[in-house]
């Protein structure tokens, strides 16, 4: 996609609802990005100048930003940029806001603190504080992507809307930050500022370095033969995983409700990390075993349904007896966090009661969407690798 400028938009004249984005190129944006203009929104979002092109996931939403007549427009901008986010506002005139922009790399932020905190806590600051100056408060509805990484070490089981928070990384501080700013800016403005607190959503277009995604691509390498060897950090957490495209009907239902509210957004159902392992491999028709404890621990295969195997890999490397009993998964300490959240499992009683919040898959299914979307694309690696081609080589 080419990089777009910021014309000023002609919403008024076409009566439409007018939607602003941030974090429009990731995960979640191109799902709500696309569900909005599905809906006849005029959909705007910020994206920043990068080196090389970063649309990839809304690509197939655009057009040439030379026809008339666009629904999607992208500005340039970025969160830690208090001038150039008013502006954007300014010109957009949002009836609605979707903060979800952020680094959002629990690891990384241990790393990265001081900027975690100017771009996903005072980030949110900038936009509220832009909305307010503006006098946008009557007009202009905010969502604030909040996250079950608030409870982090957890105080109650499950989670609930008034359960207490105990972040445990830079990250889960400094969106604690953009929780409270959200809260406070909607009682002491009047503010339509509401928080969805949603638990681990995926899909099969979640960033390669989050672990669900980096457990579907490594599966589906090893059962075509292009990679030896899955290594992650701590196989004991415990997650609440929904898929993305159940969770951004719900951002966008949390801003049409009667009232601003905080809502948990979360299936009620946690599953450990080896547990989605398995499942992943399962769809391939692997069984793994695990043995071992502790960084000793290590998964290898036990048996193979060749039928399930043979039917979704047609052109496998290796012959289905090398694959019995290789070891395919094992601890690497180095993705181990300086403090963890081990156990997430939100309660959405309140969403589902009040919003109707109602989820299309379950845990089965969302890796199943993964599964088959990533062997599709390693198998496209595979084919250019046959034909003498160079394949990208990540490390995740
Ligand atoms: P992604 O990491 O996939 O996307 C993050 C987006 O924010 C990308 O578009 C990224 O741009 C953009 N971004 C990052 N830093 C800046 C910045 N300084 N200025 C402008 N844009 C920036 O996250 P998800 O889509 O998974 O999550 C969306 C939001 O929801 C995030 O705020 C996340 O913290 C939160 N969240 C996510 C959950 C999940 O399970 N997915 C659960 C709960 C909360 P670029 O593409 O250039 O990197
Ligand atoms: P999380 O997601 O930290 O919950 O944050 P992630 O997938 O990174 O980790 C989930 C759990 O898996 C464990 N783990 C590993 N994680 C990664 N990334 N890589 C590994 O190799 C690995 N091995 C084990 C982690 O320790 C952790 O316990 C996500 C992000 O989307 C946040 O932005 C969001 O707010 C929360 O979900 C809800």
């Amino acid at each position: 996609m080419a990089n777009s400028q910021s014309p000023i938009t002609n919403h008024q004249s076409r009566n439409k609802k007018v939607a602003l984005i941030t974090g429009i190129t990731g995960q979640d944006g191109s799902y709500l990005a696309e569900f909005l203009l599905k809906k006849g929104y005029e959909v705007h979002g910020v994206k920043r100048r990068t080196s090389l092109f970063n649309t990839d996931r809304i690509d197939h939403l655009y057009h040439d930003p030379h026809i008339k007549g666009l629904d999607l427009t992208l500005h340039f901008g970025d969160m830690t940029d208090s001038m150039n986010l008013t502006r954007i506002i300014q010109e957009v005139q949002p009836d609605e806001i979707y903060n979800l922009a952020a680094m959002s790399h629990v690891a990384v932020s241990f790393e990265t603190p001081e900027y975690v905190s100017n771009a996903d806590g005072t980030g949110t600051l900038r936009i509220l504080e832009a909305v307010k100056l503006l006098g946008l408060t009557k007009k202009t509805r905010i969502y604030q992507a909040s996250t079950s990484e608030l409870y982090g070490k957890v105080q109650e089981v499950p989670q609930t809307e008034t359960t207490p928070f105990y972040p445990r990384s830079p990250y889960a501080v400094a969106k604690m930050y953009a929780y409270w700013i959200t809260v406070n800016y909607r009682e002491a403005y009047d503010m339509f500022a509401c928080n969805g607190i949603l638990f681990n959503h995926e899909s099969p277009v979640r960033g390669e370095t989050f672990v669900t995604r980096k457990i579907t691509r490594a599966a589906s390498k090893i059962a075509l033969g292009l990679q030896d060897k899955l290594y992650l950090g701590n196989l004991d957490a415990k997650r609440d995983w929904g898929h993305a495209k159940d969770y951004v009907k719900m951002m966008w239902l949390i801003l049409q409700a009667d009232e601003p509210e905080d809502w948990v957004i979360a299936t009620g159902v946690t599953t450990p990390v080896r547990e989605f392992v398995r499942m992943a491999f399962a769809y391939a028709g692997v069984e793994l075993e695990f043995k071992g404890e502790g960084i000793d621990e290590v998964g290898y295969i036990k048996s193979v349904n060749e039928e399930r195997f043979s039917s979704l890999i047609t052109n496998h490397k290796l012959q289905i007896t090398d694959l019995l009993g290789k070891e395919v998964v094992a601890v690497d300490p180095r993705y181990f966090r300086p403090t963890e959240v081990d156990l997430l499992i939100g309660d959405p009683s309140k969403a589902e009661q009040k919003l109707g919040w109602e989820r299309e898959y379950k845990l089965e299914e969302l890796v199943n969407d993964m599964m088959q979307s990533d062997l599709k694309l390693m198998t496209k690696d595979q084919y250019l690798q046959d034909g003498g081609y160079k394949t990208m080589n990540y490390f995740e």
